[in-house]
């Protein structure tokens, strides 16, 4: 046996490789894929369960693995990312396994290798990927989108952007235009008001987004749009320990000159207690001087106007006080300090019969200064999107959505499990729009509303302040404490009437929802400026998302973090392919038939296959037709199945039948051109 693969046990609770040697002095050991070696005797080796040669050598798709096993699943993607390959195959499902290293994969030599190749003609790529949504899309006429998915830190958003990267660049063969530019110019302006340094990741998008880009029928990108979804609000007021604020504070207090700091009003960014709270300043992996450059030079490509590249959002200094930055904050908004002073420290209401005027406390000031900021901020970045989508989509919107064909990319915030979580990576609870009230009552609430439900975990005491929510990765814990301070967001009637009087052009259009509402609400003595709920709103925003999601033809796209400060590499990975459902996903697609067309599509596209002397289509129907294809050109009876309407296929024959098609006809169409030579 010496030389031979098996299969040992591990502690990280499925088995790894091993290789049986044996030393020059003839002891028989195993020494296993983490270097640890055991003592092997002679009788155990009967019982030693052998790997597959398709694990100890590794296979580009996981289809082929002959060991099914999440063991095998695991050991392949972890012996190809030590060989520095990162992309595996799981039947059609891209796996990328973040290499955290910049390799030479990405040029534009690669885009020239993988354009107008078939999914596993090449090594297991994400152009591959690309390159199959937008044959796909041009093929079938029909619209695609992929979804990406990992735990933050995985490569989401990177995968995202070689993608657009890939279909800019075919694009951009077939014409000349800047619409491609404008369209990853976007990128840059986006991460830098919704990204920020994590403990998990040093560019964590802190909202999801979803990209349509829009190809004519030759093609071409005509443009794109952005849809963007729950930006972390709390942020902007509050960070983790080693945490940052969003991006683009630093980069504009790094960047700016001395010059434009001084007209600003602008210090350093240690100075601001909104921008220090997570004790962290630096991000050792960003240079936020040279992001500011690249910023600026985004916005101008997307035209944005130097003036609104300046009046980015200064508040965080708003204290309540009559102090310098009390009379900043005046300047900025553009009001006068007394109505400043006033909206932040007064509380105005109605009680039957008169107007009452109410001092804030000082807790309650400072809240209502955080929600204001969060506000301003939130909606800032809703006005930014609608800027982008104003130069990429608008004139789009002219001609009927059916001249268009697109590719979606779906690019959302990755799983994060903390020992404690709260809300600040799970705002889905926004659900329950509570506006008032304490986090005890929110959290009675649910374990009410919830009880019966059993993918929610109730409190375990009424002194308790978590709750459990059970996830597709496991069950998550939530401490309630700080949740609906987070989430805060109604902004108070009194700091509306204050925005009123403001002569900031871009303060009254990002609030122009709540200045042409009149709908106050008042409710136990308190008034609260009613705009669509925002829950709603996200309900609504998520609705059209699945919709557009299932009318697409979709390709999936799993990313791996291969290794965490805390867990071993194998340890990591292991979790990550269990709650991924990666080994049911391959079961399924081998057993199954993950292809499958109707007759009339499959007998027009593969007609060329056709031989008429077995199946004449003038007479016979469509469905014998694809049969006498299916008959002759793929080999195995349980290769394919003939249902009612459609013909079902085995994940690989798709690739292996364009193949065919394709040589047939350059077959043809050398035997045309012979013809015509021989004419003239
Ligand atoms: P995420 O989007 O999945 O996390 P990112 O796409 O931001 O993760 O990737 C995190 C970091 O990993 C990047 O900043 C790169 O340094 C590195 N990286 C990812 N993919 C590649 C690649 N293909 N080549 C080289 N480096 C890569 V989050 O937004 O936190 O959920 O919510
Ligand atoms: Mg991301």
């Amino acid at each position: 046996m010496e030389g031979e693969w098996v299969w040992v046990d591990s502690d990280i609770g499925v088995p790894i490789g091993a290789r049986v040697t044996v030393t020059p002095s003839g002891q028989r050991l195993l020494v296993d894929d983490e270097g640890k070696q055991r003592s092997l005797a002679q009788e155990q080796e009967a019982s030693l369960r052998i790997m597959h040669p398709t694990s100890v050598e590794g296979v580009d798709d996981m289809i082929k693995l002959g060991d099914m096993t999440e063991a095998g699943l695991l050991r392949n993607l972890l012996l190809r990312h030590k060989r520095g390959l990162i992309y595996t195959y799981t039947g059609s499902v891209l796996v990328a396994v973040n290499p955290y290293q910049d390799f030479p994969f990405y040029s534009g030599d690669q885009v020239g290798l993988y354009h107008g190749r078939k999914l596993g003609e090449l090594p297991p790529h994400i152009f591959a990927i690309a390159e199959s949504c937008y044959c796909n899309m041009m093929r079938h006429l029909r619209n695609q989108c992929c979804i990406i998915s990992g735990e933050s830190g995985a490569g989401k958003t990177e995968t995202t952007k070689l993608i657009l990267q890939y279909l800019a660049a075919i694009s951009g063969e077939l014409s000349e235009q800047q619409i491609e530019q404008q369209i990853l110019e976007s990128n840059p302006i986006l991460e830098a008001f919704g990204n920020a340094k994590t403990i998990r990741n040093d560019n964590s998008s802190r909202f999801g987004k979803y990209l349509e880009i829009f190809f004519n029928k030759k093609g071409v990108i005509e443009g794109a749009r952005v849809e963007q979804y729950l930006l972390e609000k709390s942020r902007v007021c509050h960070q983790a320990l080693e945490e940052r604020n969003y991006h683009v504070f630093y980069c504009m207090l790094a960047g700016a000159t001395a010059e434009e700091k001084k007209t600003l009003n602008l210090g350093d960014a240690k100075e601001y207690k909104f921008l220090s709270k997570g004790g962290c300043i630096q991000c050792d992996s960003r240079d936020d001087a040279k992001d500011y450059q690249r910023i600026l030079s985004a916005m101008k490509i997307l035209t944005f106007s130097e003036l609104q590249s300046n009046t980015q959002n200064n508040l965080e200094t708003s204290d309540v006080s009559k102090s310098q930055h009390f009379s900043m904050a005046a300047s900025l908004l553009e009001v006068k300090r007394s109505a400043l002073a006033k909206s932040l420290t007064e509380h105005s209401f109605m009680t039957n019969r008169e107007s009452v005027i109410k001092p804030l406390s000082a807790d309650q000031a400072s809240d209502c200064r955080d929600a204001f900021v969060k506000a301003i901020y939130n909606k800032l970045f809703i006005w930014i999107v609608e800027k982008i989508n104003n130069v990429i989509y608008k004139k789009l919107t002219k001609s009927p959505k059916s001249s268009f064909l697109s590719i979606g990319l779906l690019d959302i915030f990755g799983f994060e499990n903390f020992k404690t979580n709260s809300s600040a990576g799970f705002k889905v609870k926004v659900l329950f729009g509570v506006p008032q009230g304490s986090d005890a009552t929110m959290l009675n609430k649910m374990n009410q509303q919830h009880r019966r439900n059993k993918n929610y975990v109730s409190s375990r005491s009424e002194y308790d302040t978590d709750f459990g929510v059970r996830h597709y990765a496991g069950i998550v814990y939530y401490d309630s404490k700080g949740f609906l301070e987070k989430n805060r967001d109604a902004v108070s009637s009194d700091m509306i009437n204050m925005v009123k009087k403001t002569k900031n052009m871009l303060l009254q259009q990002i609030f122009e929802e709540e200045l042409s509402t009149n709908n106050v609400k008042i409710s136990n003595n308190k008034k609260i400026v009613m705009t669509p709920n925002n829950s709603l709103r996200f309900r609504q925003s998520l609705d059209s998302l699945m919709k557009a999601l299932s009318a697409c033809q979709p390709s999936f796209i799993r990313c791996f973090k291969p290794n965490n400060e805390k867990q071993s590499e194998a340890k990591l990975c292991m979790r990550q392919l269990r709650y991924s459902g990666m080994l049911d996903t391959i079961r399924i697609r081998k057993l199954g038939f993950p292809i499958r067309h109707t007759f009339e599509d499959f007998l027009k596209r593969y007609r060329v296959l056709l031989k008429t002397t077995v199946c004449d289509p003038k007479t016979e129907t469509a469905a014998a037709c694809c049969e006498a294809i299916c008959k002759t050109e793929i080999q195995g009876e349980d290769e394919w199945k003939i249902g009612r309407t459609k013909i079902f296929l085995r994940d690989a024959h798709d690739a292996i039948l364009e193949r065919l098609r394709e040589e047939k006809l350059s077959k043809i169409a050398l035997v045309i051109q012979r013809v015509m030579m021989g004419h003239k």
